[in-house]
């Protein structure tokens, strides 16, 4: 089947036509891929941001059909329509138990140690246990959430990752108050879906931030009430809040900057979360005075603090009803074998997402 590869860090990708996936064995699922977003997450392995063994098969917000389970699986059958989802439960372990499954590392942990696919009969990781990159892979069962079948792909593959990340950022992380001020910082596919969930929580502010002025226009159709770029934030800021800062500030890049900028921008008391996912070795400094003093919350926000077991069904509810944009985020349809030139677009901040469609 086809898939891109990353052969190595700071690589381009290859389009290979030699590739198979492992398995279903007991337990898994072969899903058939029919659309996957292109996140900026999937930069981040290629520049080596994030830490993950190579080669692989890049890939982590993906939506298709199963077409076979492994001996032991229950949860869905061959011809089911399903979101895969890289931060699934494996309901045993005590974050699943304690109300946090998306701190579960099973899966995780798992499939950072097996590759999941074959090349020319070397081994290939999947990337975050996923790889959607690809015609078929297979997941655990946990990882593979049925949903209705007149879902269009496209619009389901964007809440394996950033619809959920984002949105899950506002409503669950945030748990954003009805009439807050919100700022948000990147106005990507992960930054409009926060300034989505923002609305939907009932924000009466909502500002989208970006270097580019036309990512904060674009931002407009998805709730945010203002927008600003970096430097004109203050005046924005001013407008809004007489100066004393935000209810809650996203960050949702990923730079220390713009943590910085983001905690800077919250209110005495207030919330900052950061969403973005930077370095390892990139820091960030505050004061110890500030610290306290300020009592802002500063919040870590991993996959929208989500339980995909409830979650994707809840927004697939905000969608159905007009709530949630799913269609307008999606600003380029293209092939796998342009998978490239979308991580290009994605870098240039030209599109908010890019999905492949696999026909
Ligand atoms: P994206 O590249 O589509 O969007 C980033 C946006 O930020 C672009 O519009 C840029 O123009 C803008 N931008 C860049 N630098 C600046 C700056 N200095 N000031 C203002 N704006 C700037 O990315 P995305 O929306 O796909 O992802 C955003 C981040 O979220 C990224 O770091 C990704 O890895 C992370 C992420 N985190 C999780 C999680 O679980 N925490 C999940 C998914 C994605
Ligand atoms: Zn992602
Ligand atoms: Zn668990």
């Amino acid at each position: 089947m086809r898939a891109a590869v990353l052969p190595a860090l700071n690589q381009e990708m290859e389009l290979r036509d030699d590739v198979e996936a492992i398995g279903p064995g007991p337990g898994e699922v072969r899903i058939r891929i029919a659309a996957s977003g292109v996140c900026h997450s999937d930069i981040s392995l290629q520049d080596g941001t994030l830490p993950h063994p190579v080669p692989a098969v890049p890939g982590h917000e993906g939506a298709g059909e199963v077409i076979a389970v492994g001996e032991g699986v229950n949860t869905v059958a061959p011809g089911d329509h399903v979101i895969i989802s890289w931060v699934p439960a494996c309901g045993r372990c005590r974050f699943c138990l304690g109300g946090q499954p998306n701190l579960c590392n099973a899966f995780l942990e798992r499939n950072m140690s097996k590759p999941m696919f074959t090349s020319g009969g070397g081994p290939l990781f999947g990337y975050a246990g996923t790889g959607t990159f690809a015609e078929e892979t297979v997941v655990a069962s946990e990882a593979a959430i049925r949903i209705d079948p007149d879902v269009p792909y496209d619009v389901a593959s964007l809440i394996g990752c950033g619809v959920m990340t984002g949105v899950g950022a506002a409503l669950n992380t945030a748990r954003v108050r009805p009439g807050s001020s919100v700022v948000v910082f990147g106005c990507g596919g992960v930054g409009v879906s926060v300034i989505q969930g923002a609305r939907i929580a009932g924000a009466a502010e909502i500002v989208a931030v970006d270097l580019l002025p036309e990512k904060v226009e674009l931002a407009q159709r998805f709730g945010s009430t203002h927008g600003a770029t970096p430097q004109q934030l203050a005046a924005v800021q001013q407008e809004i809040t007489g100066g004393a800062g935000f209810d809650y500030a996203f960050e949702v890049i990923g730079r220390p900057e713009t943590i910085r900028s983001a905690y800077d921008a919250t209110r005495r008391g207030g919330t900052t979360v950061v969403v973005g996912a930077g370095r390892m070795d990139a820091m960030v400094a505050f004061s110890a005075f500030e610290l306290f003093y300020m009592e802002k919350k500063l919040l870590g926000c991993w996959y929208g603090s989500a339980d995909v077991r409830t979650d994707f069904g809840r927004l697939l509810r905000f969608w159905r009803h007009g709530k949630l944009d799913l269609e307008g985020m999606i600003t380029r349809r293209i092939d796998l074998s342009e998978v490239n030139e979308a991580f290009e677009a994605c870098k240039k901040g030209e599109v908010i997402r890019s999905v492949i469609e696999f026909k």
